[in-house]
């Protein structure tokens, strides 16, 4: 990994899940203090300046982070395991969306239906490539393919945040099937 994804999943779980570890407070929105997110990083042996944060945040593939107030505070765009309200926007779905997961999960899946287990909200992708990449990060992925368009209609709302990942609070069994390869 290099030294900036180092760095970067360190500040996804300093903002996502534990600002306590570089001493960092998050306000309601989610938002931190540069400065302290700074301080905090370099006292906690994460060694890192304004400029090497700005390139993180600029050149992030996921476009995890955004500032705000001219640069002074800064925050992930979601994937929060904390109750913080990142001021999602409520958006009609396209008709299908997919969910990558492992194999492993599928039984459980099928029997509670998809939860946000340790974050806010599931997360879904509009295409079937992307669903891949985030299954194989638990192991031998398989994709879902939700009627999200369905729930829609049934009034279940869903968000997307500021970087494009589909969002919803669950999505009940009975809205979603195993996509086989050949349908996508
Ligand atoms: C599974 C990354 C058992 C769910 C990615 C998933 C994504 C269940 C896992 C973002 C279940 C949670 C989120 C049930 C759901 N029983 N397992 N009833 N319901 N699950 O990491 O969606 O790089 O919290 O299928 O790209 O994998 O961090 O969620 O496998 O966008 O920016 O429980 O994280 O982005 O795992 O990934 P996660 P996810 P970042």
């Amino acid at each position: 990994m290099s030294k900036l994804d180092d760095l970067s999943k360190y500040i996804s779980r300093i903002l996502r899940h534990r600002p306590e570890d570089a001493n960092v407070q998050l306000d309601e929105h989610g938002w931190a203090n540069v400065e302290e997110l700074l301080a905090g990083m370099n006292a906690a042996g994460k060694k890192i300046d304004r400029e090497t944060l700005e390139e993180i945040v600029r050149t992030d593939k996921k476009q995890r982070y955004s500032f705000h107030e001219g640069g002074t505070l800064i925050r992930a765009n979601q994937g929060h395991s904390i109750p913080v309200d990142v001021e999602l926007e409520r958006q009609e779905p396209p008709e299908f969306l997919y969910h990558g997961t492992a194999l492993r999960f599928l039984d459980s899946i099928r029997q509670r239906g998809l939860l946000p287990m340790g974050r806010l909200y599931v997360h879904l992708s509009g295409d079937v490539e992307t669903a891949r990449v985030v299954g194989k990060r638990h192991g031998h992925p398989v994709i879902l393919k939700v009627r999200s368009g369905d729930m829609h209609r049934d009034g279940q709302p869903f968000f997307r945040s500021q970087n494009g990942v589909w969002l919803a609070k669950m999505v009940d069994v009975g809205y979603f099937d195993l996509l086989e390869e050949s349908d996508s």
